[in-house]
C-alpha cells in the first residue's frame, strides 16, 4: 500500500514515521509513506495557500489551487481520497478494515479556519476521527494511517488484531501478568489453571460484561 499525506505542517510526521510499528512497516516495505507540503505546490509567488473568505467572515481559508494541483500530481486510477475535516463522517474499527484493502490513499489535511469547499469535490470520503474539534487534520490523519497500517498483512501477528477490542463489537477482556499476587491485587484464579477451554470462556464472558458495563452502544451496531 502506499499513503500520500498532503499537509501544511510536514515536520508533525517525523516522529510518527520514525518510531515503532510505523518505521517497522515502512523498512519491510509493507507500505510506503510520504508526506508532501501543500505550500510547494503553490503558484503564487509568495508561495500563499490560504486567503480571506468571499463574504466576509473570520479567519483565512486553504485556497482549491494547490491542493488541486497536488491531488492531480499524485492521483492514479488506484487512488481512494481522503479528506480530513471535523464535519467528515465518524471512523471506526470497520472503516479501518475497508481503507486496508486500498492500494493507494491520498489524505488531505485541513488546517487552519477552513478550506474552500471546492477542495470537497476532489474527495472519495471525508473522514472524522470524533466529536472534538483539533487545530488541523494532521493528527487525525496519523490516526487514520496507524490503525491502517496495523492492519496490513504482515505488519502485526494476525492474531493479536483478530483480537482486539472493536472485533466483533467487543472491548478487549482483561490481562495479566507476572506476579499473581502484586500488593494483594490478584490475578484470577481461572488464568492459572492452564485450561484453555475455559479460559477462553471466560474471556468471552469478561468482553460482553465489559461491553454492556462501558460501551452499551457498541452492542447495538450492525
Ligand atoms: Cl479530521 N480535523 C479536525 N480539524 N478536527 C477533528 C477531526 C479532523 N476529527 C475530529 N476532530
Amino acid at each position: 500500500m502506499k499513503i500520500d499525506i498532503l499537509t501544511l505542517f510536514p515536520n508533525m510526521f517525523d516522529n510518527f514515521l520514525t518510531e515503532s510499528i510505523i518505521k517497522r512497516a515502512i523498512n519491510d516495505k509493507k507500505v510506503i509513506i510520504n508526506i508532501h507540503n501543500i505550500r510547494d505546490y503553490s503558484k503564487d509567488p509568495h508561495k500563499k495557500v490560504d486567503d480571506y473568505p468571499f463574504g466576509g467572515g473570520e479567519g483565512m481559508v486553504l485556497m482549491p489551487q494547490p491542493i488541486f494541483d497536488a491531488v492531480e500530481h499524485l492521483k492514479t486510477p488506484d487512488s481512494y481520497i481522503i479528506l480530513m475535516t471535523p464535519q467528515g463522517i465518524k471512523y471506526n474499527q470497520k472503516k479501518a478494515y475497508e481503507l486496508k484493502d486500498k492500494k493507494h490513499l491520498i489524505i488531505i489535511c485541513g488546517h487552519y479556519e477552513g478550506f474552500d469547499e471546492r477542495i470537497r469535490t476532489l474527495a472519495d470520503t471525508e473522514i472524522s476521527i470524533g466529536d472534538y474539534v483539533l487545530t488541523g487534520g494532521e493528527l487525525a490523519s496519523m490516526v487514520v494511517t496507524d490503525s491502517v497500517v496495523r492492519l496490513i498483512d504482515g505488519v502485526i501477528e494476525t492474531n493479536s488484531h483478530l483480537k482486539d477490542s472493536f472485533n466483533n463489537n467487543l472491548l478487549d477482556y482483561p490481562t495479566y501478568t507476572r506476579p499473581a499476587d502484586y500488593k494483594g491485587l490478584k490475578v484470577p484464579e481461572i488464568l492459572l489453571s492452564g485450561h484453555h477451554e475455559n479460559i477462553n470462556m471466560w474471556r468471552h464472558e469478561q468482553q460482553l460484561k465489559r461491553t454492556k458495563e462501558r460501551r452499551p452502544d457498541l452492542l447495538e451496531e450492525d
